[in-house]
This record gives C-alpha cells, sequence and structure tokens, in this order.
C-alpha cells in the first residue's frame, strides 16, 4: 500500500487549454488517475495555477513546470508513503509548497497529485471512489434516497459565452425522485430551450459550458426563455424545475467606483440597487438561488444582502469563499451567504476542500460541488458530491461531452447504491 512512483502529464483541456494529468502508482502495481480543472472567471483570492508563461507555446498556458514539479518534489516526497493517509500525504505537499497561495508547486500540480492518490486508495481498497472518500475521511454514512441534485447550466454568458449576456450561468434545477428523472427532466429542458430559440431564429450555438449563448434583449430575457422551456417540456416550477443564476460579479464590479456595471442606471448599481434587482427578480421568477451576486471583497454589501434575502433564496459564495476555510470563516462570523460552491481546484488539496466541507456543514451552510468552465473527462467531482452528501452538483449543461460525464457518472453510483 505504499506509493512507488507518480507519473504526470501535460493534456488538453476542454477549452484546448493545457492540464495536468497525474497516476500514482503503488507497490502492488494499483494505480490511480486525474486530471485537474481551470476556470476564466476565477477568484483573485484562489490557490495559484502554475503556468509556464513561455509565450511561444499554448499563449504562456502551459503547464509543463507543474507536470515537473510533480514527477520531482511531490513524487519525492511521497515516495513510500502509505497512500491510505490521505490526510498525511496532502499535509506533506502543503508542507513542501510552503506559500500561502500554493504558488511554489501551484495548486493544479497538487491537486493533481492529491486526487490521483485518492483514487489509488480506493482501487487498492476495491472500493469506488465515493466510498473510498466517504471512509477515508470518517464521513456519515451515504443516503441513496438523497443523490445530489444537477444544477444544469442551459444558458452561458459573461466570460463563458460571446451571446452577450452579462450574467455568467442560467441554470435549471430538476427535481425528481432519483438521479434518472432529475437527468431526464434536466435534459427536457434543455431540448425544449433549443427548440424555443430555433423558433425564434435565434442561435443554439453553444458556450464554455454547453448551454446556449443566445443573443437577447437583456439579461432577464433569458430568465423568460427558461420558465417557457421548462413550461413546454410539460413541467412545473419551482416543483419540478427549480431556476438558479450564477452572476459571477466579480466580472463587472468596478471596486473604483463601488459599483455593479450592471442594467440602464447610469454610472452602474450599488450593491443595494443590485439587491434591489435581486428581490425583484424572486417576485417574478421560480429562482432558488443566487451566486456570487456580489463582489469577491464586497463583505458589506454581501452582509446587508443576505439580511435581508437569506430567508427566500441560496446566496452561494463562490468567488467569495473560493473553497477556503478561513473565508469560510470570516463569512460565517458576518452572516455572509447560507451556501458555498466547492471547486477542489479553488484550494489544491482534497483535504483542505474536505476540511472547508465539514466547516460549512457545521455552519448550517448549503454545499454545491461544483466543476470549472475547463473541464476534462474525469468525473471526481460526482464522487465527491456523493460522498459529502452535497444536495447539489453542478456540472454544467447536459450536452457536450466533459459536462455529461458528471451526470452520467452520478447515473452509474445511483445504480451501483440502489441496485
Ligand atoms: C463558476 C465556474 C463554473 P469558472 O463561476 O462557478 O461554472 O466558472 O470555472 O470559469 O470559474
Ligand atoms: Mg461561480
Amino acid at each position: 500500500m505504499t506509493i512507488q512512483s507518480i507519473t504526470s502529464r501535460q493534456i488538453l483541456d476542454s477549452r484546448g487549454h493545457p492540464t495536468l494529468e497525474t497516476t500514482v502508482h503503488l507497490d502492488t502495481g494499483v494505480s490511480g488517475t486525474a486530471a485537474v480543472p481551470a476556470g476564466v472567471s476565477t477568484g483573485s483570492h484562489e490557490a495559484c495555477e502554475l503556468r509556464d508563461g513561455d509565450a511561444k507555446r499554448y499563449f504562456g498556458q502551459g503547464v509543463l513546470k507543474a507536470v515537473a514539479n510533480v514527477t520531482g518534489p511531490i513524487a519525492k516526497a511521497w515516495q513510500g508513503q502509505d497512500v491510505r493517509d490521505q490526510r498525511a500525504l496532502d499535509r506533506m505537499i502543503i508542507e513542501l509548497d510552503g506559500t500561502v497561495n500554493k504558488s511554489a508547486l501551484g495548486a493544479n500540480a497538487m491537486l493533481s497529485a492529491s486526487l490521483a492518490a485518492m483514487r489509488a486508495n480506493a482501487a487498492l481498497q476495491r472500493q469506488p471512489l465515493y466510498r473510498g472518500i466517504q471512509q477515508t475521511y470518517d464521513l456519515p454514512a451515504i443516503d441513496p434516497q438523497r443523490l445530489p441534485r444537477p444544477m444544469m447550466n442551459v444558458i452561458n454568458g459573461g466570460r463563458h459565452a460571446a451571446g452577450g449576456l452579462i450574467i455568467q450561468e442560467f441554470l435549471v434545477v430538476p427535481n425528481g425522485a432519483t438521479v434518472a428523472e432529475r437527468i431526464a427532466r434536466g435534459a427536457a429542458v434543455y431540448h425544449a430551450l433549443g427548440q424555443l430559440l430555433r423558433d425564434q431564429q435565434l442561435s443554439t450555438l453553444v458556450g464554455d459550458e454547453g448551454g446556449y449563448a443566445p443573443r437577447l434583449p437583456e439579461d432577464s430575457a433569458a430568465l423568460d426563455a427558461l420558465s417557457k422551456a421548462i413550461l413546454a417540456a410539460g413541467y412545473a416550477t419551482p416543483a419540478d424545475v427549480g431556476l438558479a443564476i450564477d452572476f459571477a460579479s466579480s466580472t463587472f464590479y468596478d471596486p473604483a467606483t463601488q459599483r455593479y456595471q450592471y442594467g440602464s442606471t447610469k454610472g452602474g448599481l450599488t450593491a443595494v440597487g443590485m439587491g434591489g434587482l435581486l428581490a425583484e427578480w424572486l417576485d417574478r421568477y421560480s429562482i432558488m438561488s443566487y451566486e456570487d451576486p456580489l463582489a469577491e471583497d464586497d463583505w458589506d454589501g454581501w452582509a446587508d444582502l443576505t439580511k435581508k434575502l437569506r430567508q427566500r433564496v441560496m446566496l452561494i459564495g463562490d468567488d467569495l469563499f473560493v473553497t477556503n476555510r478561513s473565508r469560510l470563516a470570516r463569512g460565517q462570523a458576518a452572516r455572509v451567504a447560507n451556501a458555498i460552491l466547492i471547486k477542489p481546484n479553488q484550494v489544491g488539496t482534497l483535504t483542505e476542500t474536505i476540511d472547508t466541507i465539514l466547516a460549512a456543514q457545521e455552519g448550517k451552510y448549503t454545499i454545491v460541488v461544483s466543476h470549472r468552465s475547463g473541464e476534462t473527462l474525469d468525473p471526481f467531482v460526482s464522487d465527491l458530491a456523493v460522498a459529502v452528501r452535497a444536495p447539489f452538483l453542478k456540472a454544467g449543461a447536459p450536452a457536450r461531452g466533459e459536462r455529461v460525464a458528471k451526470y452520467n457518472r452520478l447515473l452509474a453510483i445511483e445504480e451501483e447504491l440502489t441496485g
């Protein structure tokens, strides 16, 4: 059960940018492989993604230095270590890196090794990954009747698409007794939406996460289209399918003027102005969650917004918390948000991801496990969501290989758990 060697290579993500795929080999011949994703609307407090910066290759986006950190220092530190002690393994590389933001080894290098070790560990114990994670961290039992509900990003805007919408993600959140039922409903709505767009001679080309990227007169038209598509698919809101939004508002916030460049108000909106719009949309649409409605460092705006809306809607911190336990603690102390987005690559190791989740659960924050806009076929987040009993998994549209890989993995897990 000891680690013998680690191999790693540069591969491409779904946007055609380099990322890492790493394999941890054990002395028994068993191995585990994992690939890391990458975001584009990244929070400025995320752990550091190490990129080569060689302008002649991949526009400087190469990860060969990160690969060398895996096969060099990380492999050297881990050789001969017991793969079953994931906490100790992660602690070793956190110490080896020695920086606050993982800029020495690179969070991408560290995460690829951390996740690959977990896979090797699960394989060694002949367990599915979700079970391996649950047992390794001594997490409460998984309830097969309460597997995650998908949050499907069916209209893409912001930095993820060229259609001109300011908001980054318009999502549908299908309900249903089983994962299979939820996924079927989400796919039905996706196709009904495609038909509705075609009927209006609008584009059905898609953005980075597989959602449509139509050119609409304003963002709220996307919410109207979604509400219609849900009805057209034969479902009711919010009972069968709810709506959700990821504003990714740091992308349109101007820290100099403290204004959100949103809507037609000259000079933009204050945080209070944004709050007014958010409340108005709750009256008009069946919206169940707002992610990053305010910017990553607008703590005062967030606290005020949370006070006003926390009873009505889930307020998810993504760029705000960056899966970081100390930022979450600050939020909990100031009563900011009531849910947290979990992206392992924002923090850089599996153990830190789990510890943030445990702290969030302890403070009664809802867990939403998430993919990144640049993905691979690795469905690690699906197993993670099941292992930590997350009520939601956000993994893009029910289309494009790297997105459906996550939903398909949930289907397989459900079948395994319920027979
Ligand atoms: C987000 C993510 C994933 P990105 O903002 O929630 O949907 O986007 O990976 O580009 O940060
Ligand atoms: Mg987000």
